[in-house]
């Protein structure tokens, strides 16, 4: 485990001297900001102030960051029901997102969607999609109409691995390669579908490689890495932006928490945990800036600080916002 540590920390260590400083610093930034935010989430819930499913990100920072800092403002994202950071870091303020895990009107949708349905559209933000997979194909849909208007945008479209066991993976990304769509698919491989284990449901463990049944291009790539990610995803978005091709990207990593805050997760070892924890993508980061000498401990602190205040103010945000009117109860729904 040393041995592989010390090996990602050289390849990353490469990478980070090529990107610029400022950048580098937003990254950190926003990773130890999820970090932090899901954290307060938990404590928050079991206080009873988030009600409902509620499913936290922690471990799986890297992907999101390194993959959405690469993309420009007008880019749009869809994810699953583990979205309260994808949001983020696409913009939304972690005020409108806290209110609206608080089901409060301060809330990106009002308080009407709670944890599994953040959107945004003012943000390109297409939602938190609690059915398994469906947001594959509406992100196939998203990009679809991208090319059609001609707008240049490119889509990202989030899923975890136990939803690539779904149909509607297969059928979208045959379409989006007969159609020759400006998408980047990214499997998020946390190992785990609620309680049960990637080897226990499907057939093969390499994701990356199902791709190549559509002819379609395909990467593995290292999820506790955030400089491998944003290597990746970059390729990929060129390869949207410039010749409007989609992409699958298998990125693995591991889901440290229990599936949603009602898992207490039996079904797997502290020690299985613990072999990721030691590789916590936070911390590999952060002790490869530290080595290149782009951060020392001191700002390591300020930033922590810096993430801690913005949850603070989020959290005063959502207590502090009323709850929706009822003259809201049937706005913005469709029946
Ligand atoms: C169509 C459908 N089937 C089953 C469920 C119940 N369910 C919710 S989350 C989940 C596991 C999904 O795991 P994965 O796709 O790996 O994403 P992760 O939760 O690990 O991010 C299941 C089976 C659902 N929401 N939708
Ligand atoms: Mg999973």
């Amino acid at each position: 485990m040393k041995a592989e540590y010390q090996q990602r920390r050289r390849s990353q260590l490469e990478s980070i001297k090529k990107t610029d400083k400022k950048l580098l610093r937003e990254m950190l930034y926003q990773m130890v900001l999820g970090r932090h935010f899901e954290e307060k989430c938990a404590e928050v819930y079991r206080m009873g102030k988030i009600g409902g499913f509620c499913h936290l990100y922690i471990g799986q920072e890297a992907i999101a960051v390194g993959a959405m800092l690469a993309l420009k403002r007008e880019d749009m994202v869809i994810t699953s029901y583990r979205d309260h950071v994808q949001a983020m870091v696409k913009g939304m303020t972690p005020e409108s997102v806290m209110a609206e895990l608080y089901g409060k009107e301060g809330g990106c949708v009002k308080g009407k969607g709670g944890s599994m349905h953040m959107f945004s559209a003012e943000h390109e933000f297409f939602g938190g999609h609690g059915i398994v997979g469906g947001q594959i194909g509406v992100g196939t849909g998203m990009a679809y109409a991208a090319k059609y208007k001609g707008t240049g945008q490119v889509t990202l479209c989030f899923f975890g691995e136990a939803a690539v066991n779904q149909g509607i993976f297969h059928e979208s990304l045959n379409m989006a390669q007969l159609w020759k769509l400006p998408i980047v698919y990214i499997c998020e491989n946390n190992q785990y579908g609620m309680g049960t284990s990637q080897d226990r449901a499907m057939s093969t463990r390499n994701i990356a490689k199902k791709a190549d049944a559509f002819e379609m291009a395909n990467e593995f790539v290292d999820g506790m890495d955030v400089m491998a990610v944003r290597e990746a995803a970059i390729r990929a978005i060129d390869r949207a932006r410039e010749n409007s091709l989609p992409t699958l990207l298998e990125v693995r990593a591991y889901r440290f928490m229990g599936h949603s805050m009602s898992d207490p997760g039996n079904y797997r070892t502290r020690e299985e945990i613990a072999k990721y924890q030691e590789r916590d993508p936070i911390v590999l980061f952060k002790d490869s800036l530290k080595e290149a000498k782009i951060l020392t401990e001191k700002d390591f602190a300020q930033i922590e600080q810096e993430a801690v205040d913005a949850t603070e103010r989020a959290l005063k945000f959502a207590d502090e916002s009323p709850l929706p009117d009822e003259s809201e109860l049937m706005t913005d729904v469709l029946a």
